[in-house]
């Protein structure tokens, strides 16, 4: 991937390279967690120093059951762990542990504009026509999650394609931030900018796994219908099923990427099996290039099986010690608020605030 220049880059010099990025805990992890995020932050793990978040006050912007909930919790850390995220030697936490990442999203919420946040197409989607019941927390997520990568002044964050915008976003709050606050923050000798522009890391084959029941829908935890995704914890049965009634057109594939890009859900499916395989696109178009799509789902479900199998065994396996698991949140918490807290030190001397 060519790195896009960033700018004040240079009096950056003194931010460290850190990764960040979190997962909601709301249940049904798919297939598209996996790829777009989870599979990626794994990665990452031998280029950066990584801190994976379970993002718990991300989930309550909508309503959570309680009990669900720290099921869901442990439920996503299982999944760091089953996918190969090390907690000992990255950082694996639960957002409601760190306080500060609720506190500098105050902050933050008074630098981001309206403007900015009426603009934010996943609260339209979300809140959908009833909007004048959302919470106000679904409306300023946005500034919540700036604040869950600036409280690491983190520089890359991996993520799915849907949450560009919101990393965009967090972008400007940054440079707001440093810009409003230049002086004060050149007068306590912090450099020329605090925060960093954070990069956004998304790229591969499958960036945005769609529906498999519908090509043009991203593949989504609170989808109605289980025959659209591929959850992490399905067994192989459900898997082989699940891509047999994958919805497709009546065409073989094709051999290149530009007719494949005209057939959306054809195009999901190759994604998939692309990033599975950790191949690109076009080396499975050139092997399926002209197959039936019988012979290329059979493909696709036992690499799907080969590749989750182990990872949805190992889930059910972890989720069977809560103590365990939750031992991993309190460590990786612990840790976190110690890089945290050193960041809120400064943010509150920029901002003008009398602390101990
Ligand atoms: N379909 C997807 N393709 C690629 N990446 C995806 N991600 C989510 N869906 C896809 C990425 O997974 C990470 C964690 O997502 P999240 O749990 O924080 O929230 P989400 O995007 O709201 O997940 P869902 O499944 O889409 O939930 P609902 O149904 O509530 O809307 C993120 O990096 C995301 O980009």
């Amino acid at each position: 991937m060519t790195r896009r220049r960033n700018p004040g880059e240079l009096s950056m010099a003194a931010i460290k390279e850190r990764v960040f990025s979190g997962v909601q805990p709301t249940g049904n992890l798919h297939l598209g967690n996996y790829l777009g995020a989870i599979k990626r932050f794994v990665d990452l793990q031998t280029k950066y120093d990584c801190i994976y978040c379970v993002v718990d006050l991300h989930a309550i912007t909508v309503w959570q059951e309680p009990d669900e909930l720290t099921k869901n919790i442990r439920e996503v850390t299982a999944a760091f762990i089953a996918c190969g995220i090390d907690p000992k030697r990255h950082i694996v936490f639960n957002q409601s542990q760190v306080a500060e990442h609720a506190e500098l999203a105050w902050i933050f919420s008074c630098v981001a504009r309206m403007g900015w946040l009426n603009r934010m197409t996943q609260f339209k989607e979300k809140a959908g026509k009833d909007r004048e019941n959302a919470s106000v927390g679904l409306y300023a997520y946005p500034a919540l999650m700036a604040a869950d990568i600036l409280v690491y002044r983190a520089t890359h964050v991996p993520v799915g394609d849907d949450q560009k915008q919101h990393l965009e976003l967090a972008r400007d709050i940054a440079q707001k931030f440093n810009n409003d606050f230049a002086a004060q923050i050149a007068k306590l000798g912090l450099g020329q900018v605090f925060f960093p522009l954070t990069e956004p890391l998304i790229s591969g084959p499958a960036t945005r796994v769609m529906s498999l029941r519908d090509g043009t829908k991203k593949m989504s935890k609170s989808d109605a219908s289980d025959y659209s995704r591929i959850n992490l914890t399905d067994g192989a049965d459900e898997i082989a099923q699940k891509v047999r009634k994958a919805r497709t057109d009546p065409e073989p594939l094709p051999s290149d990427e530009e007719a494949l890009a005209r057939r959306p859900e054809a195009d999901n499916l190759v994604g998939i099996f692309a990033a599975l395989a950790d191949r690109p696109k076009t080396a499975v178009l050139a092997e399926y290039g002209g197959a039936q799509f019988a012979r290329f789902k059979d493909a696709l479900t036992e690499l799907a099986v080969e590749k989750l199998g182990p990872i949805g065994a190992e889930m059910k396996r972890l989720v069977q010690d809560p103590k365990h698991i939750d031992s991993i949140l309190v460590d990786g918490a612990s840790r976190a608020r110690k890089l945290a807290a050193e960041t809120m030190k400064h943010v509150k001397d920029i901002v003008g605030f009398v602390r101990d």
